[in-house]
Order: C-alpha cells, then structure tokens, then sequence
C-alpha cells in the first residue's frame, strides 16, 4: 500500500504543472509514523540525517521523498544545510527491492523524482555540505555529488555498481560526477566495478575534505558555522551562478560574472563587511 501511494505521488510530482493534481497539504509524503531523515538544527544549520542505518541509508521512495520535502520546506532563517547518514554507512544508493517492481515508465518517473529532489539540493538557497563515511555507493554518491562541498571521513569508499546490477544512474549521477572526476572515472566505475578508497576519491576531487573516523560531523558542522558567517547573497551567488557560468560560453560567463557581481557589491551586507575591513574591524585572510 505504502509503495502504489509513493508511486502515485511521484506520478504527480513529474507530471507537468498543469497537469499536476493539487497536493492537499496535510497529505504525509512518508509513510505514517516513518523517521526516514532525521532532522535537527544547530542555529542557522540544519543538519539533516539520512537515517535507515539497517538497511545502510538504502534510498527508498519513502527516503528520497523526505529529502525532497526537507528541501522544499526549509525554514527561512536556516543559512547552511548538513546532509549525514546514520549508522556505519553514508548510504547504499537506490534501495534495490523496490527496483524490481517498477515497469519502464515507472522507472522513469521515478529517476525524474530524483532529478527534481537533487535539483532542490544543488539550487537550495543556502549552500548544502555532506558528510561522508563507508559506503557511498550509487544513489548515496548522486547525493552527495549534489551538495556543494563535501567531507569524506577516512573510512568512506566510493562505487558505482550500477554496472553490475545491470543498470544506470538515475539520480543525475552522468550529470554531476563526470563534472567532479571526468567521465573516464565514472566510466572506470561503472564498468570494472572499481571501488575508491577515501584517499582516491580526495585525490580524483571527489571531496573537498578529508578527515579521521568519526570526525566527519564536526568538521561538517564547523564548515556549515563559517558558510553561515558570510553575506547571504554572497553564498547564493556562489551556489547558484558558479555551476551555471560553467556552463557558459566564455563571454556570456564574463557577462554574467559582471551582473553577478554588481548585485552582490550592491547589498547593504557587502558594503558593510568592506567599510568593516577597511576600518581594521574585519579579519585578515590567513591560511587556518
Ligand atoms: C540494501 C541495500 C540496497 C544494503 N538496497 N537493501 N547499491 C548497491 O548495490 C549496494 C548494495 N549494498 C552493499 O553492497 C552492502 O550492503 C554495503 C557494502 C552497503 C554494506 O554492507 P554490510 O555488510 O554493512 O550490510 P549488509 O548486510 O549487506 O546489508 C544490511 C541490510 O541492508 C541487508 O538487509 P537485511 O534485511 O538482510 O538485513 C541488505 O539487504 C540491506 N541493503 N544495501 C536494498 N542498496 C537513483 S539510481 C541509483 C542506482 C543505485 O544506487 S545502484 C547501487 C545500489
């Protein structure tokens, strides 16, 4: 029962809008009673907690409709968001008991509900930081690949058996990763089954941190605490213009760069923070 009503709701949800049924908004997206992610915040950081730790964050329908509501529903003073996995694992990837179920068509809806979901991540307001450790396996590398930085602890590994399960990405996975490692890599992955340690995957760029076991949250949290203390606008231009500019011709980059630029030299927040450096009241840059 639970699975056709997640089915029904993603029918909708890629439906195009006009087609779209309105959601009653007391409708629950989560089974009833269901803790699929955990939520908490710590001041302006939500920290959001992939939280199935028996069957290793595996991402069913329930799972990554959750993720999508966190997304849609953020609150508006939250300026950072923290994605970790409960239990030894990031995540699993795609929960592979509900794969076999699905028709063709299914399947493609249910691959568009990932794109929508990870869209929301990338193009969140406030910049996104996951936090890796174990397997982060398919689905659980797309997410993370959506977030905007990344911190593996050491015990944190990579794959992508999709290859050998006998099927491909879904959740963007051809879209971001081969933008992080090169497409020979994600290649490399798919088709030898071949695993990267954590090491590997900071040396290919698939991380920006790398850290002890269990110091992962932390060092998370601590990154969140530094991206809240910048200009509001300043990380929404980062987050939002930086991937689209790099999709841009060279020129129509430089010109958007000058567009961008000016809106954020223009806020009131920019032009304090440069009147406090050059009055001596603002830190210098250092390397910490
Ligand atoms: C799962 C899943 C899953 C664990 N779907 N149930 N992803 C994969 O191919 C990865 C498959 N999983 C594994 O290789 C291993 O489980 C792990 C290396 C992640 C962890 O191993 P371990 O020894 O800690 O746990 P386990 O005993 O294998 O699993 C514990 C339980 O989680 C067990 O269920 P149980 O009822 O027998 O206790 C497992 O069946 C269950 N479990 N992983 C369903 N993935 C948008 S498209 C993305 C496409 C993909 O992501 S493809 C990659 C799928």
């Amino acid at each position: 029962m639970a699975q056709i009503h997640n089915l029904i709701t993603i029918h909708n949800y890629v439906q195009p809008p006009r087609q779209r049924r309105p959601r009653p908004m007391s409708t629950p997206i989560e089974p009833a009673g269901s803790d699929l992610i955990r939520s908490a915040r710590e001041g302006a950081i939500l920290h959001l907690r992939l939280n199935r730790p028996d069957k290793r964050n595996a991402v069913n329908d329930g799972l990554i409709l959750a993720l999508e509501r966190a997304f849609t529903a953020l609150p508006g003073d939250v300026r950072c968001v923290v994605i970790s996995g409960e239990g030894q694992h990031f995540c699993a990837g795609l929960d592979l008991s509900e794969l076999s179920e699905r028709t063709v068509y299914e399947g493609v809806l249910h691959s568009r509900l990932w794109h929508a979901t990870l869209e929301k991540v990338q193009f969140a307001p406030v910049p996104v930081v996951a936090v890796l450790h174990g397997a982060t396996i398919g689905g659980g590398l797309e997410i993370a690949a959506a977030a905007h930085i990344r911190v593996a602890e050491r015990n944190a590994y990579y794959g992508l058996p999709e290859g050998q399960r006998g099927i491909f990405v879904g959740g963007g996975g051809s879209v971001r990763l081969p933008r992080l490692i090169g497409t020979s890599r994600m290649a490399d992955m798919m088709l030898t089954g071949r695993v990267f340690d954590a090491e590997e995957g900071q040396q290919a760029g698939l991380t920006n941190y790398l850290v002890e076991p269990g110091e992962g949250l932390a060092k998370g949290l601590a990154l969140a605490n530094k991206i809240c203390g910048n200009a509001p606008l300043s990380n929404f231009a980062v987050i939002q213009a930086l991937p689209r500019i790099a999709e841009l011709a060279p020129s129509e980059g430089l010109f958007v760069e000058s567009l961008v630029a000016a809106i954020a030299q223009g806020d009131p927040a920019a032009k304090e923070r440069i009147r406090a450096f050059l009055e001596g009241r603002a830190g210098k840059v250092a390397k910490s």
